[in-house]
């Protein structure tokens, strides 16, 4: 049996339009947008599944997928043993300490013994163990940027592109602890037909990237 790779990409979202542009560049031709969460290239033995980014790891570890593009921040705090196998150069932002405009700042320990609104409370949690610092984490799944001004916690932890969020919220970036991008994420231990693939595809990656610089 002739194998066939099985990639995890983002159905719709931030990652999505360059993940779809960058097999296109490298003449990797399946269709997608269709609502079908499944696509067979036409021109290369690989299949595409579309999905959630915060599901893609969990994928690729279970073996349903044997790649899978996501940012390094969502590769991290779900934790999953799975390789990095490549740097994508899109999708980047970092995940940003930020506090009300109008509060003063002189460092991490001022966050020691306060609320920390998150969707990202491993990362964090980490990173302020690292400072020595003992917060209170509030994992919230969305809209983190508003916690502050309904009294839910003196802080916040998100990622931030622009800023523009922020600002909008009356918020102020005051540390950055994580910086992120897109990246090609597989399976640890593939078997060498599926890793002679993924050489063949990560060649043809490589040489896109090196034509753009
Ligand atoms: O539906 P699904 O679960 O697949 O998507 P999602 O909504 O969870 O993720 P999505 O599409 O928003 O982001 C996917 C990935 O893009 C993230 O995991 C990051 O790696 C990367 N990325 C790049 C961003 C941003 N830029 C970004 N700006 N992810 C989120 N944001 C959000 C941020 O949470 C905040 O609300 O945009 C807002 C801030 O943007 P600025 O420009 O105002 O600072
Ligand atoms: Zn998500």
């Amino acid at each position: 049996m002739t194998s066939v790779l099985r990639i995890a990409l983002q159905k719709s979202g931030r990652l999505s339009e360059d993940s779809y542009q960058l097999f296109k560049e490298c003449g990797i031709r399946f269709d997608y947008g269709t609502g079908k969460l499944k696509s067979v290239s036409s021109n290369f033995p690989a299949e595409f599944l579309f999905l959630r980014d915060d599901d893609i790891p969990g994928y690729v570890e279970d073996g349903v997928a044997d790649l899978g593009i996501v940012g390094e921040n969502v590769a991290v705090e779900t934790g999953r043993p799975v390789t990095t196998v490549h740097k994508l150069g899109f999708s980047k932002c970092r995940l940003s300490i930020a506090i009300p405009r109008g509060t003063e700042w002189s460092g991490i320990q001022d966050l020691d013994g306060k609320n920390i609104a998150t969707s990202y409370p491993n990362l964090l949690g980490h990173y302020l163990a690292g400072e020595g610092v003992k917060a209170e984490i509030h994992e919230i799944s969305g809209s983190v940027e508003i916690a502050p001004s309904i009294g839910l916690a003196e802080a916040v932890c998100d990622i931030v592109s622009s800023g523009s969020t922020l600002l909008s919220n009356g918020l102020k970036e005051v540390e950055t602890i994580f910086r992120s991008e897109a990246i090609l994420i597989a399976r640890p231990e593939l078997e060498a037909d599926k890793q002679a693939l993924v050489d063949k595809l990560l060649f043809r990656i490589k040489s896109v990237q090196a034509a753009k610089n």
